[in-house]
């Protein structure tokens, strides 16, 4: 008996055990990860392994609260509780098409904004080419 209590709490614990995605500048001016798939009460770590970039998020399930933004060159970590696509670029790179896409919970229903978000010619077509990868995985 006591073995099987042991076997569902484990099986419990598993389920529900958050994780941690870390995500690096690269030196071609870009995210390690381009597309991120967590869930709600997963975190994910951006490492400044290359100089000169960060993360601003340019939109998000709550347009009023989106998550903060980082200082250059500096480690960032994120708590996601709001499943929904999150779009982020880092600030002097984005119009570059810097950018990066995060899926929580596998919500879709803010697809349209992110989608919206006014950007370069450049970085539209990141945009494009990000949500088309999200929605084929
Ligand atoms: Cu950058």
């Amino acid at each position: 008996m006591r073995i099987y209590i042991l076997l569902a709490l484990l099986i419990i614990s598993k389920g529900t055990l958050a994780k941690t995605i870390q995500i690096e500048f690269t030196e071609n001016d870009s995210y390690s990860i381009e597309v991120a798939y967590i869930d709600v009460g997963d975190t994910i770590e951006w490492l400044p392994k290359n100089k000169g970039h960060n993360v601003e998020f340019l939109a998000g399930p709550d347009m009023d609260a989106l998550p903060n933004n980082s200082k250059i060159n500096e480690f960032h970590s994120i708590f996601f509780k709001t499943p929904g696509v999150y779009l982020y670029g880092c600030t002097p790179h984005l119009n570059m098409g810097m950018l990066g896409l995060i899926v929580v919970d596998n919500d879709f229903h803010n697809l349209e904004k992110v989608n919206k978000v006014e950007l370069s010619y450049v970085a539209n077509s990141v945009v494009d080419r990000l949500i088309k990868i999200a929605k084929s995985d």
